[in-house]
C-alpha cells in the first residue's frame, strides 16, 4: 500500500475582506484584463527537468482553463532573470504574480516591490526564506522535508538488502539538487534525520547534480571512481537518478540491482526505470499545481481569506506499485 500523504491543508476560506482586487475595470468585474480577465504574471525557474516541464504545463492549461490571462517567463534558472520578470510585471500592473523560486534567499527587495504596487503575490512549489512572511500571500507546494525523510525512511526498512556488498555498512552517494533551493536543502536534512535511526547507513559522498540528467551523470562518474562500495545512490530527483543509471551501466554495473536507487518526482520515465527495476523507489513530488494556484489567485484577488500554506499530495511508489500506477500516470 502506497504511504499517501494527504497533506492538503483546506483552511475554511473565511468571508471576503472586501479587499478590491487591483485593476477593477470600471463596470466592477475584476481584473486588469482589457476584457476583465485577471492577469497574472508568472516567473518560472526554468526547464531543468521532467517534473518542471510538467509543472509549466499544469501551469498554463490552468490558466487557460480558468480564463486567466498568463503572462510567462522562463528565467533558466537564474535568480536574476526571475528578478527581472517579476520587475516587468509589477511594471505591467498585473493583477497577481506568482513563481517558484530557483532559490530561497535573495528575494525581499522584489517582494517589497511587489506589495508598494499592492500587486499580491503566490509562492509556488519552492519556498523563500523572507521573515516577512505579509510578502506573499501564501506558499503552495510539498513537503520536501518529508519527501526526504520516506525516502531515508525506505532505506531504514530495507537496510539488509540495500546492503549489497555485503560489508555490513549501507554506504550512500547522494546527488543534490540546485545549490540552495528549498527542495535540495530539506530533501538533504529529511534523509538525514531519518536514516540517524541506522548507524550502519552513511552519506559518505555528496555533490550537487543541479537537478539536471547530465549533472546527475557527471558527479555519479566521479563518484564511481572516487568512492569505494557505494551501496545506494539517493538522488533528489528522477532526472539525476536517470543521469546516475546511464554512468552505472557505462561502468559494467547494474542500477537497481549492484547499487540500489531511491529518487524523488516520480515523473513518468522515473516511473518507467522504477518499473523497470533499475530505481528501487521513488518519493512523488506533485507538480500539477496549476489548479490549486488559478483557485487560490481567484480567492485572493476575491479578497478571500486563504491558509498561509497549502501543502500538495503525495504519496510513494514501490517497483510493484509502479507497474500499477505507470497507466494511469499524467505526466
Ligand atoms: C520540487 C521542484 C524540483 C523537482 C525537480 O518541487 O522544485 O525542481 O524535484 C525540479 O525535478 O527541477
Ligand atoms: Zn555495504
Amino acid at each position: 500500500m502506497a504511504i499517501k500523504t494527504v497533506g492538503a491543508v483546506a483552511a475554511l476560506l473565511m468571508g471576503a475582506t472586501g479587499l478590491a482586487a487591483c485593476g477593477d475595470s470600471a463596470d466592477g468585474s475584476e481584473g486588469g484584463g482589457d476584457d476583465g480577465k485577471i492577469v497574472m504574471g508568472f516567473a518560472q525557474v526554468g526547464a531543468e527537468s521532467g517534473w518542471r516541464t510538467a509543472n509549466t504545463e499544469s501551469i498554463k492549461e490552468s490558466a487557460e482553463e480558468a480564463g486567466i490571462e498568463l503572462k510567462f517567463s522562463d528565467a533558466q534558472g537564474k535568480q536574476e532573470n526571475q528578478i527581472t520578470a517579476i520587475r516587468s510585471y509589477i511594471q505591467q500592473k498585473v493583477d497577481i504574480i506568482a513563481f517558484s523560486p530557483v532559490v530561497e534567499t535573495g528575494w525581499d527587495a522584489v517582494l517589497q516591490e511587489a506589495k508598494a504596487a499592492g500587486i499580491p503575490v503566490i509562492l509556488t512549489d519552492r519556498a523563500v526564506d523572507s521573515e516577512d512572511t505579509s510578502l506573499y500571500e501564501t506558499f503552495l507546494g510539498s513537503d520536501f522535508v518529508k519527501e526526504g525523510q520516506d525516502a531515508g525512511q525506505w532505506l531504514v526498512d530495507n537496510a539488509a538488502e540495500a546492503d549489497v556488498d555485503g560489508d555490513g555498512d549501507v554506504n550512500v552517494v547522494q546527488l543534490e539538487g540546485t545549490t540552495g533551493a528549498a527542495p535540495a536543502i530539506d530533501r538533504g536534512e529529511g534523509f538525514a534525520e531519518a536514516i540517524a535511526a541506522d548507524p550502519s547507513i552513511e552519506v559518505t559522498a555528496s555533490q550537487t547534480g543541479d537537478f539536471t540528467r547530465d549533472g546527475g551523470k557527471q558527479v555519479m562518474e566521479s563518484f564511481l571512481n572516487s568512492e569505494e562500495g557505494i551501496d545506494v545512490v539517493f538522488a533528489h530527483n528522477d532526472d539525476m537518478g536517470l543521469g546516475a543509471i546511464e554512468a552505472i551501466e557505462a561502468a559494467g554495473l547494474e542500477p537497481g540491482k549492484d547499487i540500489k536507487i531511491i529518487t524523488v518526482d516520480a515523473v513518468h520515465d522515473g516511473m518507467q526505470a522504477l518499473a523497470d527495476g533499475k530505481i528501487n523507489f521513488i518519493v512523488e513530488c506533485n507538480p500539477l499545481l496549476g489548479p490549486q494556484l488559478m483557485d487560490l489567485a481567484q480567492q485572493v484577488l476575491d479578497g478571500e481569506d486563504i491558509p498561509e500554506r497549502v501543502v500538495t499530495e503525495e504519496t510513494t511508489f514501490t517497483q510493484e506499485q509502479a507497474i500499477e500506477a505507470l497507466p494511469d500516470r499524467k505526466y
